[in-house]
């Protein structure tokens, strides 16, 4: 079962649940209500796959720059959405008759984390159920409350430090509810940002922006947002590694701006990349043999012009002398040697210039008359 379907049936779920909350009411019914839920996020886990798990572990949480995994034997925890703090899902301990059910994830110290916790408690209440929290395999503190409630440590020594939320069921009965990890820190993200990956210049006001952020550690990057002009920003909004972005419009040397925001609130430096957008053709002229009505040497001399004012640049052209079939695009030169068929007869040499954006000029043409030697 994917995790698109497991959703779908959490959501269908909840609806049922919040249908039978209203028309039912009552405290009994809620925590039967509660009961039902966990046995389903049960069956959910059975049928997601294990990587599928890790993954919604994670966004359970809501820290997904580190790993979070199950230890080996024990029962696990997983991600459901109708206990959270945030409002939009959390971990929950899965069904367990007396094994231990926890969850785990590895951080540097020293560092200082906090996270929201608290027991669904069993129908009817077992006294004494709880969740420990443990660093490093050691017991720091135990909750037993039913109601939502913030807990924050300190991990003074340097080093790789595993955090684990254990519950212990004395029998089949509650869970320990987990959400909202947090990395508190101070130190902020990292990123950069290239336009139409690196491109100096573009036909159309319409770009891609590529993307890499990194908050080592820490909370983790959680938004990000961009300007045209350095002062007026988009919302913030999840990172990715591309967006679609829409520079300044017209023509002219365009810089964006781009911004990254970690989990603990700290906003990254400013990363900029220019980019010129020229969406107008180049013009130019061409004559052959200096302007002369005629020649009687098919190899004649054109002398071309090619001009896009502040545009990009003027970087290649093409030639055809019946306006059907034309030459390979080659780089712009102001001469060219250009051998006319051998039959004397009037001749008309067609150009086209193109700019670094690839816009292509209209056709401009001279002709000559060939004469007979
Ligand atoms: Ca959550
Ligand atoms: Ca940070
Ligand atoms: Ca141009």
């Amino acid at each position: 079962m994917g995790r698109r379907a497991v959703a779908v049936v959490q959501e269908c779920l909840v609806e049922k649940l919040a249908n039978d909350c209203s028309k039912h009411g009552g405290l009994v019914m809620q925590q039967r209500i509660r009961m039902f839920v966990r046995v389903c996020v049960a069956l959910l886990f059975v049928f997601s796959s294990a990587h599928a798990a890790a993954q919604d572990l994670c966004t359970g949480v809501g820290a997904c720059n580190r790993p979070w995994m199950i230890p080996a034997g024990d029962i696990p925890w997983a991600v459901q959405t109708p206990v959270s703090h945030d409002g939009i899902n959390a971990l929950m301990s899965l069904p367990s008759s007396g094994g231990q059910s926890s969850v785990e994830t590895s951080i540097t110290g020293p560092t200082t984390v906090s996270f929201w916790w608290k027991v669904e408690p069993a129908v009817p209440a077992i006294s004494g159920e709880g969740i420990t929290f443990l660093v490093d395999d050691v017991g720091v503190t135990f909750n037993s409350s039913t109601e939502w409630s913030k807990f924050t440590h300190s991990i003074s020594l340097p080093g790789p430090h595993s955090l684990k939320w254990a519950f212990f069921p004395s029998q089949p009965g509650g869970s320990g509810v987990l959400d909202q990890f947090l990395v508190e820190e101070t130190v902020v993200p990292t990123g950069s940002m290239a336009i139409n990956s690196g491109a100096s210049v573009t036909k159309t006001g319409n770009v891609t922006l590529s993307l890499t952020y990194e908050d080592g550690d820490g909370s983790g990057v959680t938004k990000m947002r961009f300007s045209n002009n350095g002062s007026t920003w988009s919302g913030w909004e999840n990172p990715a590694d591309s967006k679609s972005w829409a520079l300044t419009t017209g023509d002219g040397n365009r810089t964006v701006r781009a911004q990254f925001r970690d989990k603990a609130g700290n906003v990254s430096a400013v990363y900029t990349d220019y980019i010129k957008v020229d969406g107008t053709p180049p013009t130019g002229s061409v004559l052959i043999n200096a302007g002369a009505p005629s020649t009687s040497n098919p190899v004649v001399s054109l002398g071309l012009t090619g001009l896009d004012g502040t545009g990009s640049g003027v970087t290649r052209m093409r030639f055809s002398i019946d306006g059907k079939t034309w030459g390979a695009w080659e780089s712009f030169a102001a001469t060219r040697a250009y051998t006319l068929p051998a039959t004397p007869a009037y001749y008309t040499v067609r150009v086209q210039f193109r700019d670094r954006a690839e816009n292509v000029s209209s056709i401009y043409s001279d002709y000559i008359h060939l004469l007979a030697p």
